[in-house]
């Protein structure tokens, strides 16, 4: 067993409860067990501005499943949800993002770990500070460190 982080957002067609949802299929993951989940968190859009504000939060899996074939199982969650892949960045009914694997750093065609965006989402600092405060990057930075170039800004909690 290894610890995964996986990042969700939402910010179509009921966001709360995609998110919700979500942590409920992700407990039914094979060969993987959640451990933590974070609060709901409300943030503004990254990338295209002309969407609606995102409900994130990050929940932390110990799993036996292979990087590759944990994607494989976000992305079967993702299509469950009627994700349409229209414009990058755009608006989503949801998006599970592997943010952390062990401390692998992966980077292959379908996979690139930790997550590419990672130290510069509020929205994924702030769950993960609060899952692990002590949490410590592949690369040797503490995930404390990251505030210090991308400092939680209008994040908003919304939900334990
Ligand atoms: N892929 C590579 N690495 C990963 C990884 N670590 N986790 C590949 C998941 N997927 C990974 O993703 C495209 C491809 O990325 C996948 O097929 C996979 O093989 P996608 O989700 O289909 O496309 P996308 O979402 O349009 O692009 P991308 O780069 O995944 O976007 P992000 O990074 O997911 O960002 N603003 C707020 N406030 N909150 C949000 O949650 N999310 C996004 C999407 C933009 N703005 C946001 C938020
Ligand atoms: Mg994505």
């Amino acid at each position: 067993m290894v610890n995964a982080f996986i990042g969700l957002g939402s910010n179509l067609d009921n966001p709360k409860g995609h998110v919700r949802q979500a942590l409920e299929d992700l407990k039914q993951l094979p060969q993987s067990q959640l451990l933590l989940a974070s609060k709901l968190y409300l943030s503004k859009p990254v990338g295209p501005q002309d969407q609606d504000d995102f409900v994130n939060a990050v929940v932390l899996l110990a799993t036996e499943l292979e990087p590759l074939a944990l994607l494989d199982e976000l992305q079967s969650i993702e299509q469950q949800h009627q994700r349409v892949r229209e414009r990058h960045w755009g608006p989503r009914t949801l998006d599970l993002d592997l943010l952390l694997f062990a401390d692998q750093t992966i980077r292959n065609s379908r996979l690139t770990v930790p997550h590419a965006e990672l130290s510069r989402r509020d929205f994924v600092i702030g769950p993960l500070l609060e899952l692990c405060p002590e949490l410590v990057l592949p690369n040797g930075t503490p995930l404390q460190q990251l505030l210090q170039q991308c400092p939680i800004d209008g994040l908003i909690c919304i939900e334990a």
